[in-house]
């Protein structure tokens, strides 16, 4: 794992090597030139993943929910990669060692992938650091790739609403369902999951869901199912997936996934220019030709606007 090479990474990633993988993860993760140089190798080869997210409140139960999915997909045979994405906590913090407590029983299984990913701090974070790591897994030949947000910030909904299909957990009790609406998710949602179903209230969430479905214009002629499932147990998880691969067919045959991914390549690509952009500004504002300016602003010899034409000049931009 001394061997940095991006090249020789993805191809021992891709016969199977999960080092070499999570090396590579680690890699965008940190962010900077290594980071680029890994998506410049990852992006020809991807765009044969599906992606899942799944986001909702803390302790909704979404990693006991993606615990019980893989329990249920590792049963049909199929492979599954779980991308765990924590935008506040370091990695030591305790959302993600419960996550990776939740998916223990599936460490040792080569056909289960899980990984956690933190923000660095550095320019972009996570926002352009997930989809990265996506490509990433992508790149590597995992065809099935869940993406579970911890929390309910503008970071975990942004993330969680780039996936081809997102799957919004809440749960039983009065005002859950309004508290995800608060947060921006309902907009999101492609599918609904009330996870603790063996708790009371079920009918009331499933009902001011309904109701909130009924009020939102949702612009399309997918109506997103609610289902049930107790996380803990495994109930419900086979309808839960079969929403989510009704959705995945509809957004398929609709064009909807191609114009939803089209326009996600379109905002990374706007994303990676503002943090470039920002970063020559963080520039700018050192050295003495900007301690020259600021100086002649605070004297109100230069106006602000001009000094910043002036910063520019030089720069192109
Ligand atoms: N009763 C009941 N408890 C559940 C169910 N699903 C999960 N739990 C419990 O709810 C708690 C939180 O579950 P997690 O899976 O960690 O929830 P999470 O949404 O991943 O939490 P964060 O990642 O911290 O946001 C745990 O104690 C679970 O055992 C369920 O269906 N029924
Ligand atoms: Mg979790």
């Amino acid at each position: 794992l001394r061997n940095v090479d991006p090249e020789r990474l993805f191809t021992a990633a891709r016969a199977g090597d999960r080092a070499a993988l999570a090396r590579l993860l680690s890699l965008v993760e940190r962010g900077g030139d290594e980071a680029h140089a890994v998506g410049r190798l990852a992006y020809p080869r991807s765009g044969n993943a599906y992606t899942v997210g799944i986001t909702g409140s803390p302790g909704a139960g979404k990693s006991t929910l993606t615990s019980a999915l893989i329990t249920h997909l590792r049963a049909r045979g199929e492979e599954v990669a779980v991308l765990a994405i924590d935008p506040s906590s370091p990695f030591t913090g305790g959302a993600i060692l419960g996550d990776r407590v939740r998916m223990q029983e599936h460490a040792t299984d080569p056909g289960v992938f899980i990984r956690s990913m933190a923000t660095r701090g550095h320019l972009g974070g996570l926002a352009l650091a997930a989809p990265e790591a996506i490509r990433v897994l992508d790149a590597v030949g995992r065809e099935q790739i869940i993406v579970e947000t911890v929390g309910v910030g503008q970071v975990e909904v942004e993330v969680a609403a780039k996936a081809d299909t997102t799957v919004v957990v809440v749960n039983p009790g009065w005002g859950d369902a309004v508290q995800a609406n608060k947060a921006g998710l309902m907009e999101i949602a492609d599918v609904f999951v009330i996870n603790k179903a063996d708790r009371p209230g079920l009918d009331q969430t499933r009902r001011d869901l309904e109701q909130m479905l009924d009020l939102s214009d949702l612009g399309g002629d997918w109506r997103p199912p609610i289902v049930a499932t107790v996380g803990s147990t495994g109930q419900g998880v086979e309808q839960f997936w079969q929403a989510v691969l009704n959705h995945r067919q509809a957004a398929e045959a609709s064009g909807v996934l191609e114009r939803r991914r089209q326009r996600r390549l379109q905002e990374e690509l706007r994303s990676i220019l503002a943090s470039r952009l920002d970063a020559r500004a963080r520039q700018l504002c050192s050295g003495d030709r900007y301690d020259e300016l600021v100086a002649a602003v605070l004297e109100r010899r230069v106006d602000p606007w001009s000094a910043a034409d002036e910063l520019l000049e030089g720069v192109g931009a």
